[in-house]
């Protein structure tokens, strides 16, 4: 690890360490925060000026050497580092370090085009795993705990990212990978699990197929919390996990660009997340112009890591939506957080003009009672015009009991999609079970008019 001794040590009567990354346990200022970071920023640009050609050459396009970059201000003379960027280099154009120091590679999921590698040292993975233990420490696990990890094991990052942190910190780990839900239920039964891991789509799903079992959490199980990331979720999906496990459900965030999960998660107090200042400088931009934001203000996230040695990256844009947060956290942690990301700038729909999310689209559909927690999204052209349909799935019942009561439902939600969009739409209602469900990510859109360009 690469941090500056001094301050390292100052650092140290207030903390303690976990695989080389400080756990703090109580507050620090932000001046120590802000010139920890500008030190490593310095020492980033320096070693990226020597190691790494794409690093050179993104100062060199700047007009700029090492030397012109000493604090967070100068960062914004340096050019952004996009997702495209990392496929004109695929695969090993941003390598910083001789082949043989790569112990790992990761891809990202691809779900916006081709896959991008990232690499790492020894040092970066045991960096990461120290990261996630303190994601995994700040949701309230302890060695006491016992952990699930129901992500996939491979090119994605969630399985690794999660088992390294897991192990850090002294959980149990039981790797039992994703799908398969019925074992995996089985699996939480015998080994007394007390917490689990996945996207929360599919703990959406594992709550139905417990509910299929006559698995009854409360009385069968022993989970107390879960932490769930890797896709955008709302409140009322929150609500629906910890109803139907009787836990307390954490959001987190990553990206495998950054190093995968462990960027910023939520505390006890689940509103917001924070993000490790201390390993990241977070930038929020308007992402039309590229003009970077104030604290408060929403726009996209660029981050540029302060720790990694294969992949040095800066100024990464992320295309996630979100914003920081100004408001005091109750909890102890003295990093700033960021809002729960609402969708990917690339994710955008743009329907008959108007500007909308599918976060949105969930968050209002979600408020109805009927709602079961999976939908989708499907925009295609009706004529000139775009069309909007959400097929969403409602309670069993509505099914069994009166058409009207059906059709009552469905003009509820169109007005309500109606009064909050301004345009209309269809809503289809579907039995549950009738979306397909996924192992990880779910597929919320699909747009049709893409694919008849
Ligand atoms: O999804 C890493 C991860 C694994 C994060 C497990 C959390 C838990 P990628 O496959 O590269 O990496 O996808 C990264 O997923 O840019 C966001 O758009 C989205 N994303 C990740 N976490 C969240 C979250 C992993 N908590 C992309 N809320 C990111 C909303 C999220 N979106």
């Amino acid at each position: 690890m690469h941090l500056c001794i001094p301050l390292t040590c100052i650092l140290a009567a207030y903390c303690y360490f976990l695989g080389g990354v400080i756990i703090l346990s109580t507050k620090i200022s932000r001046y120590d925060i802000i010139s920890q970071q500008e030190k490593q920023l310095r020492y980033t640009i320096r070693e990226g000026e020597k190691k790494s050609p794409w690093i050179k050459s993104q100062l060199s396009k700047a007009g700029l050497t090492a030397n012109d970059i000493k604090t967070r201000e100068d960062l914004q003379k340096m050019p952004f580092t996009t997702k495209q960027d990392l496929r004109d280099n695929y695969p090993f154009g941003l390598l910083a370090c001789p082949l043989e120091d790569v112990v790992r590679f990761h891809a990202s999921s691809g779900t916006t085009g081709k896959s991008t590698v990232v690499y790492y040292t020894q040092e970066d993975i045991n960096t990461w795993a120290g990261l996630m233990a303190r994601v995994l420490k700040t949701t309230g696990l302890t060695n006491k705990d016992t952990m699930q990890i129901i992500y996939t094991y491979g090119f994605f990052t969630g399985g690794f990212g999660f088992h390294y942190g897991a192990e850090r910190l002294g959980i149990s780990v039981i790797p039992s990978g994703a799908g398969n839900s019925k074992k995996q239920l089985e699996i939480m039964k015998d080994f007394k699990t007390t917490s689990f891991t996945s996207t929360p789509s599919y703990a959406l799903h594992l709550a139905e197929v417990a509910d299929e079992m006559g698995v009854d959490p409360e009385k069968d199980l022993s989970l107390r919390q879960g932490v769930f990331g890797a896709e955008p979720w709302t409140e009322k999906i929150r609500e629906r996990i910890e109803q139907a496990f009787d836990i307390d459900a954490y959001d987190n965030y990553g990206l495998s660009e950054l190093c995968g999960p462990g960027v910023a998660c939520e505390c006890e107090e689940k509103n917001g997340m924070h993000f490790w200042e201390d390993y990241f400088i977070l930038e929020v931009i308007d992402p039309d112009t590229g003009e970077v934001l104030q604290d408060g203000e929403k726009g996209e996230l660029v981050f540029t890591p302060l720790w990694r040695q294969a992949m040095p990256l800066i100024r990464y844009r992320t295309g996630d939506i979100s914003r920081i947060m100004d408001d005091e956290c109750t909890c102890s942690l003295p990093f700033k957080k960021i809002e729960r990301i609402t969708g990917r700038s690339d994710d955008m729909l743009i329907i008959k003009g108007v500007n909308i999310f599918p976060s949105q689209i969930e968050e209002v559909i979600s408020q109805h009672p009927e709602f079961r927690g999976h939908y989708q999204i499907i925009v295609e052209k009706e004529g000139a015009m775009d069309g909007l349909t959400i097929c969403m799935e409602v309670t069993e019942n509505l099914f069994s009991g009166n058409l009207k009561d059906l059709l009552q439902v469905q003009k509820e939600l169109e007005n309500s999609m109606r009064s909050t969009f301004f345009i209309s739409s269809k809503i289809k209602l579907v039995e549950e079970g009738a979306i397909p469900r996924s192992m990880g990510k779910a597929k919320r859109v699909i747009d049709n008019r893409r694919n008849k360009k």
